[in-house]
């Protein structure tokens, strides 16, 4: 099939999950055309069957803001026009599914009648998308689109509890790409740059937003390193570092830890970490928690919205109530005071996380693209 493919290109869980799923649709023979504002990070283009379309904006000195949208929504028509595309599939509804929709619109007019896939990620329906300066929008086109998908059962009942939806939401979960794992074993060597051998290494990582309370990761961290020899390799950028890095001199621990800031090396880091933390006040899913466990580092998080269908209580790690810093900082002692406990909750992790393959998962998206296809054209 030719697939159309709209997210965002930056660091973040949605634009991974949709590079990752075109590059593994292209690997199986779909033309998968990207339409982003920018090259997505993780894709490389050694895949003949990958396309990248830059929607361009252009800037003008009337606009206060530019309208994303209406680029987005040229592009596209532009694009299914050219490349003949059977279908468009948008991660993160805001506001990729509302220019699929008029992309669509625009597209019957011209005698192609186009069918869209929205993927919904979590903070386009939880945070942002129920907010009431976009609702309407926002359910609009979720209710138009052909299909919809969410990426775990929290989100597809937030969505029903947040949102009037007429629409079937199917919950198709994230997956991890094991193949591209097989070149990283815990044994690096290069594990001695971040922390000395008798130390433990705890991870976290992400975008740095207030949703992602990193300064629960901090005081976290600061309780385990009382007991246990310990470095915390702090991965991402965003507005709370700046509040993390203080509380770290504040604390008198800064020495302990590593803030690597924006990384392309997520999966290294990962494979040489004990111990993962996602304190966060809402998940949708969790993509990095169920990265570190396919690494088979063990979890402790927080039990909000989708982690509990990833992060299971017991074997691939602990979960707390939102902002429990003493409840989470036990249970990573639990955890990390026993190398008998530690290897358990590895195999786990990595056990779990194996039911998350992209074997299981993709077959799942191309049997509804079939579907949607069938019933539209
Ligand atoms: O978590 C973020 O801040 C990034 C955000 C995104 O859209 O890139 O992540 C959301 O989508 C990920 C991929 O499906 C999920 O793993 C994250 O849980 C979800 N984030 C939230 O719900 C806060």
């Amino acid at each position: 099939m030719n697939i159309g493919i709209v997210c965002y290109p930056t660091y973040g869980g949605s634009g991974v999950v949709a590079t990752e799923l075109g590059m593994a649709l292209a690997n199986k023979g779909h033309q998968v055309h990207f339409v982003t504002s920018h090259q997505p990070v993780r894709l490389n283009f050694l895949n003949p069957n990958l396309h990248f379309h830059e929607v361009f904006i252009e800037d003008y000195p009337l606009f206060h803001f530019q309208p994303y949208e209406l680029a987005l929504s040229s592009k596209l028509v532009e694009v299914v026009e050219k490349y003949n595309i059977d279908l468009l599939h948008v991660h993160y509804a805001i506001p990729h599914a509302y220019a699929a929709y008029m992309a669509k619109q625009m597209l019957k007019q011209k005698g192609f009648d186009i069918p869209f896939v929205t993927t919904l990620h979590g903070t386009d329906i939880t945070l942002v998308g129920s907010h009431p300066v976009y609702k309407t929008a926002v359910e609009f086109s979720i209710n138009n689109s052909d299909a919809v998908t969410a990426v775990s059962d929290s989100l597809r009942r937030d969505t029903m509890r947040l949102f009037d939806i007429s629409k079937k939401i199917e919950v198709i979960y994230n997956f991890i790409d094991f193949e591209k794992l097989k070149n990283w074993n815990d044994e690096d060597c290069s594990r001695i740059n971040l922390a000395k051998s008798d130390e433990k290494i705890i991870t976290h990582v992400s975008n740095f937003r207030p949703v992602k309370k990193v300064l629960d990761v901090i005081y976290i961290f600061n309780n385990i390193q009382k007991k246990i020899s310990s470095k915390l390799i702090m991965v991402g950028d965003g507005p709370e570092r700046e509040k993390a890095e203080s509380l770290a001199r504040e604390l008198g621990i800064k020495n302990k830890i590593i803030f690597m800031g924006k990384s392309d090396e997520v999966r290294e880091i990962l494979f040489m970490s004990d111990l993962f933390l996602l304190p966060s006040e809402t998940e949708s899913f969790g993509l990095a928690a169920l990265e570190a466990m396919a690494a088979k580092t063990p979890v402790i998080s927080t039990n909000t919205g989708g982690i509990p269908e990833v992060n299971i209580h017991g074997k691939t790690g602990l979960l707390s109530n939102v902002g429990d810093v003493d409840n989470m900082s036990e249970n990573a002692l639990k955890i990390l005071e026993n190398e008998e406990i530690l290897n358990s909750f590895k195999e786990g992790a990595y056990s779990v996380a194996q039911e998350f393959s992209i074997e299981s998962i993709l077959p799942k998206y191309e049997e509804m693209y079939r579907r949607i296809k069938a019933n539209c054209c």
